[in-house]
């Protein structure tokens, strides 16, 4: 309990803007799993990994569009997904941990045609 706790004020001191951008989404890497395994976002969305085991784990794209190295526990790892499309991506150290994060064009009227 104190270290989800301590977990949100971490969260909170290194996302300042997390308010105002309220779609950026995280994947936990809990029990050798990526969850949610499969995440679907907007064009744009920051996706920030955090890795919550006690070993470590990489968050790697099979198209190595991101690649994060080594994750600790706790340390986290972010990409932000500009362009739509389906992104498989692995751990490295465990390539049976897989996910994948499915990205749909932007909706508004900033989209081009
Ligand atoms: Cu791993």
């Amino acid at each position: 309990m104190i270290r989800t706790i301590a977990l949100l004020c971490v969260l909170v001191a290194a996302w300042p803007s997390a308010a105002a951008r309220a779609a950026d989404v995280s994947v936990k890497i809990a029990n050798f799993t990526f969850s949610p395994q499969r995440l679907t976002v907007k064009a744009g969305t920051t996706v920030t990994w955090i890795n919550e085991d006690d070993i470590p784990h990489t968050v790697n794209a099979s198209s190595q569009a991101f690649k994060s190295g080594a994750l600790d526990t706790d340390q986290k790892f972010s990409f932000t997904f500009a362009a739509p499309g389906s992104y498989q991506y692995f751990c490295a150290l465990h390539p049976h941990m897989t996910g994948t994060i499915v990205v749909e064009a932007a909706t508004g009227s900033n989209t081009p045609r």
